[in-house]
């Protein structure tokens, strides 16, 4: 719907001489008149300025790489191509408050540890010796693995391979833009610049990792999932045991959520994460979402429509989708699955009681594509 000036409740003042004089004596002293803003500043729905895209690894890889050769790690903090939404450049967005790059580092490589209050999570997209330490805990991480850095811990990244084992891409997301937009941030360099390791490698994964069973008398009281790293294969596993069990979301196929094991909730309190699969040539209907999210191409190839534009995606391209918008997905193989990471912002949404859904009404629930 379009902002209409015969609406009762909506402002529809037309200026004249007289009050635009008056407008002018309000700025000079730092006020304004709300009724010449009132429309703009309260939509009928989520206006995002942040527009559907999506970012090509065949493109980009090249480009990543070639950061190994321009700056070491710890001279850039962090070596990280970030993805940008065009009219958020400014708060570095990729996505409404959302924030993604892809990290690059070599061989052999580490960085020092630091902590801020952005939450981060990263999602492992080729190379096979990253390792991250997390509050002291070391975790291993390859191909299509998730993992946590909940907000305020100490963390360092390296990879540990050898030459021939060549250099590992990952995914960060960050909720920084959030973080800032509520002048909330903080940071912090590790003291002794690295942590010291503590206890066994993927120690949360043998503590936390057989789902159904909780260490009895367990006292975990944070606020974010005491497990911090979540493998691919059983992951993947999840997806195809609950596809025998049953056919899954008319819009998204068969989705997981990465959950906190002892609550069930977010793995974080302000991003969560998921992974879908889209059986051969499955296509879903199209819903949309108060929340922004951030899609990650982990297997097999399709084709996204958001708000009615078409994006083709392949294993490692990225892609959007703004508050709001309409979405739904394609699988392009008849013999392949597919499968797609994402994470979002619904649990800020959610604890705020942002949150809304929403069916495509019309067309059979399928969007028609522009041109
Ligand atoms: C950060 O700390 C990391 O620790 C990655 O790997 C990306 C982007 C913006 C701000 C902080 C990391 C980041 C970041």
């Amino acid at each position: 719907m379009a902002y209409s000036d015969d609406v009762l409740g909506r402002a529809r003042v037309t200026d004249t001489a007289e009050l635009e004089e008056y407008y002018e004596k309000l700025a000079g002293l730092e006020a304004g008149a709300l009724w010449t803003i009132a429309n703009k500043i309260e939509p009928w729905y989520p206006q995002p300025q942040s527009i559907p895209m999506k970012w090509s690894f065949r493109e980009l890889r090249p480009l990543v790489l070639e950061a190994l050769k321009l700056v070491s790690g710890d001279d850039a903090g962090r070596r990280v191509v970030a993805l940008y939404n065009p009219q958020r450049r400014d708060i570095a967005a990729t996505v409404g408050l959302l924030y993604t790059g892809l990290q690059v580092m070599g061989p052999g490589e580490s960085m020092t540890a630091h902590r801020h209050q952005a939450a981060a999570l990263r999602f492992v997209i080729e190379g096979t010796g990253a390792w991250t330490i997390v509050d002291g805990q070391k975790l291993k991480v390859g191909p299509r693995d998730f993992a946590i850095t909940p907000n305020w811990t100490w963390h360092e990244h390296g990879n540990e391979g050898i030459d021939s084992d060549g250099p590992v891409i990952w995914q960060d997301g960050l909720d920084i833009p959030l973080v800032n937009a509520l002048d909330a941030p903080f940071y912090e360099v590790h003291p002794d610049v690295y942590q010291k390791q503590q206890g066994p490698v993927n120690s949360s994964l043998l503590t936390y990792g057989a789902g159904r069973l909780r260490p009895f008398g367990d006292t975990w009281h944070k606020n974010h999932s005491p497990l911090l790293a979540y493998p691919w294969e059983p992951t993947y596993e999840a997806l195809l045991n609950a596809a025998k069990a049953s056919d899954g979301s008319p819009y998204d196929g068969i989705i997981m959520e990465y959950s906190n094991p002892l609550t069930g909730g977010s793995v974080m309190p302000t991003m969560s994460a998921h992974m879908q699969l889209l059986r051969p040539g499955e296509a879903t209907l199209a819903h949309r979402q108060v929340g922004s999210k951030i899609y990650t191409a982990a297997k097999g190839s399709g084709t996204s429509i958001i708000a009615g534009k078409r994006f083709d995606w392949s294993e490692g391209d990225i892609f959007c989708v703004p508050s709001w918008a309409w979405h739904e997905h394609a699988n392009a193989s008849r013999s392949d699955d597919a499968c797609l990471f994402s994470f979002n912002d619904f649990p800020v949404m959610r604890s705020l009681g942002f949150f809304r859904e929403e069916a495509y009404p019309e067309n059979d629930g399928h969007q028609s594509v522009d041109a």
